[in-house]
C-alpha cells in the first residue's frame, strides 16, 4: 500500500506515522507514506493555497490550482485506486469501509482546511469523500491520520498474532470483551474466576457473552 497525503500543514502529520505500529509497518515495507506540502505546488509568489470566496462571506477557500498540480504530479508517477478528500460531510468511516479500502493499493488523501476546497476539486479531481464522524475538526489532517491508521493495521503482516485485527472491536460486529492482567487481585478488586481457570472453551464462551452484553449496552445498532 502507498498513501500520499496532501496538506498545507505537513508538520501535523509527522508524529502519527513516526511511532509504534504505523512506524513498524513502514519499516517492514508493508506501507509507504509520503506527506506533500501543498504550498510547494502554489505558483503564487506568497505560496498561498487559499483565496476569498466568490460571492463573498467569511472564510477562505482552498484553490484548485495547487491541488490540481500536486495530484497531477502524483498521478504521473503511479496509478491511484482512490483520491480521497477528507471532509466532515463525506461518507462516515466505519470498520466496513476501512476493510474495503484496505484491499486497495495506492491512495491520495487530500486534507481540507478553512471553508473547504473549491467545489471543482470535488467534482473533477477526487474519487471519494470520507468523514471520521459528525463533529467538526480544524482540518482534515487528523482525519487523514485516522483513516490511514484504520487501513494500515489491516494489511497482512502489520499486526502480530497477539494483536490480530480479527479480535478488534467491530471486526465481528461486536465490541471487544473486557481484558485483565496481573495481579489477579488488586486493592480487593478481583479478576473474573473463569479467566484464571485455564479452561479455554469456557473462557471463549465467557468472552463472547461479554461481547454480546457490551454490544447490547453500548452499540445496540450493531446487533
Ligand atoms: Cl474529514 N474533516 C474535518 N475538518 N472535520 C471532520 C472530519 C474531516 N471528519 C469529521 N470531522
Amino acid at each position: 500500500m502507498r498513501i500520499d497525503i496532501i496538506t498545507c500543514l505537513p508538520k501535523l502529520l509527522e508524529s502519527p506515522f513516526s511511532d509504534s505500529i504505523l512506524k513498524r509497518a513502514q519499516e517492514k515495507k508493508l506501507v509507504e507514506v509520503a506527506i506533500h506540502d501543498l504550498r510547494a505546488y502554489s505558483l503564487d509568489k506568497h505560496k498561498s493555497t487559499d483565496d476569498y470566496a466568490f460571492g463573498g462571506g467569511a472564510g477562505m477557500v482552498m484553490g484548485i490550482e495547487p491541488i490540481h498540480r500536486c495530484i497531477s504530479f502524483l498521478q504521473s508517477e503511479r496509478q491511484y485506486d482512490e483520491v480521497i478528500y477528507l471532509s466532515p460531510d463525506g461518507e462516515l468511516l466505519t470498520q466496513a469501509l476501512a476493510n474495503q479500502l484496505s484491499l486497495k493499493k495506492n491512495f491520495i488523501l487530500l486534507c481540507g482546511h478553512y471553508k473547504g476546497v473549491d467545489e471543482r476539486v470535488r467534482e473533477h479531481l477526487i474519487t471519494r469523500e470520507v468523514s471520521i464522524g459528525d463533529y467538526v475538526l480544524s482540518g482534515g489532517e487528523l482525519a487523514a491520520a485516522v483513516v490511514s491508521d484504520a487501513m494500515i493495521r489491516l494489511i497482512p503482516g502489520v499486526l502480530n498474532d497477539e494483536s490480530s485485527a480479527l479480535t478488534d472491536s467491530f471486526q465481528d460486529g461486536l465490541v471487544a470483551p473486557p481484558v485483565y492482567t496481573r495481579p489477579a487481585e488488586y486493592n480487593g478488586w478481583k479478576v473474573p474466576d473463569v479467566l484464571l481457570s485455564g479452561h479455554e472453551a469456557k473462557i471463549n464462551e465467557w468472552r463472547h457473552e461479554e461481547s454480546v452484553k457490551r454490544t447490547k449496552e453500548r452499540r445496540p445498532k450493531l446487533l
